[in-house]
């Protein structure tokens, strides 16, 4: 999917695996991933290109094209997920605290369009979220 196809139509419902989408291939472990976690509704594991100490992401199984495509269906999903990233940032070393992301769309800087959220953080604080452009 190119980023104009998926900014095009926010909808609730999505095919539930894009055969092109990198990460429903490391759903499917058709593409090697280092897991921190699995279940029924999602996949943990650590970024390709890490920006901090400790950088994951949670992935639905399901293909959700971003958060922009989510709906009240999903929110019992998605509160799943950050369910889960709080505890996986505790047992990934995080007890002082961590930052999640969810880059939405082109806008947001979304580079992969199956919905993730990234969970980053280290030993020392993380500082501003981001440079003021204002
Ligand atoms: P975003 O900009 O929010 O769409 O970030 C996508 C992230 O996905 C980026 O930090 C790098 C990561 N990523 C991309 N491809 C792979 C991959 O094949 N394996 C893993 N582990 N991470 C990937």
């Amino acid at each position: 999917m190119t980023t104009d196809q998926a900014n095009a139509s926010p909808a609730v419902d999505s095919p539930a695996a894009d055969p092109d989408c990198i990460f429903c291939r490391i759903v499917r472990d058709d593409l090697p991933s280092r897991r921190v976690f699995e279940d029924d509704d999602m996949i943990a594991f650590h970024d390709i290109r890490p920006i901090a100490a400790v950088h994951f992401l949670i992935i639905p199984r399901l293909h959700v094209v971003s958060l922009a495509h989510c709906g009240e269906a999903h929110a019992p999903l998605l509160g799943r997920m950050l369910s889960k990233a709080s505890t996986l940032a505790r047992e990934q070393g995080l007890a002082d605290g961590f930052r999640t992301i969810i880059n939405t769309g082109r806008g947001g800087g979304q580079e992969v369009y199956h919905l993730h959220i990234h969970i980053v953080g280290g030993p020392r604080p993380l500082g501003a979220m981001l440079p003021r452009e204002v």
